[in-house]
């Protein structure tokens, strides 16, 4: 049996169905991971979650989700500034449009997202989270870490078991096997053993004009396979999402806000 891991789709539906046909995924036979992000940035988030809906319905065995931060983002919305106003800057418009687009509001699905989207995955032989990982044990680490957190695919600090991540958009998947060094890019159509540690992300950033990248892993060994983007979202925007978490965590801002949300 051979399990599908696909990363960061952002509204590339599209370019997700025509992914499938490349790997020719069996849904009877193939497990298919989802690594969250499913939504906002690209063009069709409104078909994105409803076929990962009608598919967790029809194959609840074989299909799985995790959550990252852009579904956190929802689920979370109406609690902090900051998180408003970075979801803002990062392509919740795009997922606005989209559903609205189909007379339908993206809030009716935060249930489904904190039933269906769970934070991590355990598997045989490897496992799953959207950001980043610190401790092997993904209890071990916060929220934020393993949601939207660039620091393994940044410092390559991680070298416990096996974990495929995706968040952070790079030119080809790549290996951290958590030397601190750089980490090493890896080959598609090369079937080759699965390394026992490190991250593996596969984000190739897709809506962002790169590729969507599909990993194929059966009985110890993986394959890389892709599909050409066909959006190219250009977000100079999301540059700022480290001046409004400094904006919003100053203490004027702090008071002004919680006591506008008590009213
Ligand atoms: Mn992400």
């Amino acid at each position: 049996m051979r399990t599908i891991i696909v990363g960061d789709i952002h509204g590339c539906y599209r370019e997700f169905i025509s992914l499938l046909k490349k790997v020719r995924y069996r849904s009877r036979t193939d497990r298919l991971i989802l690594l969250g992000d499913l939504m906002d940035r690209g063009p069709k988030s409104y078909e994105m979650l409803r076929w990962a809906m009608h598919w967790k319905k029809k194959y609840p065995d074989t299909f799985f989700l995790i959550r990252g931060n852009h579904e956190q983002m929802l689920v979370e919305q109406s609690k902090a500034l900051d998180t408003r106003l970075i979801w803002r800057v990062v392509g919740k418009g795009a997922s606005l449009r989209s559903f609205r687009r189909h007379g339908d509001k993206m809030t009716r699905y935060i249930p489904w997202i904190l039933k269906n989207m769970p934070i991590y995955h355990i598997d045989e032989g490897f496992r799953c989270v959207h950001a980043s990982i610190e401790r092997e044990n993904p209890e071990e680490n916060s929220l934020g870490l393993l949601v939207k957190d660039h620091s393994q695919a940044r410092k390559n600090l991680y070298g416990g078991k096996i974990t495929i991540i995706g968040h952070t958009p790079l030119p080809e998947p790549t290996h951290y096997d958590g030397s601190g060094g750089p980490g090493i890019e890896l080959d598609y159509h090369v079937r080759q053993p699965l390394p026992d540690h490190g991250t593996i992300c596969i984000d190739t950033g897709c809506v962002f004009g790169g590729k969507l990248t599909a990993m194929i892993i059966r009985d110890g060994m993986y394959e890389l396979e892709s599909v050409e983007s066909g959006v190219h979202v250009v977000n100079k925007a999301h540059q700022y999402v480290g001046y409004i978490r400094k904006f919003c965590s100053l203490p004027v801002v702090r008071e002004f806000c919680s006591g506008s949300e008590s009213r």
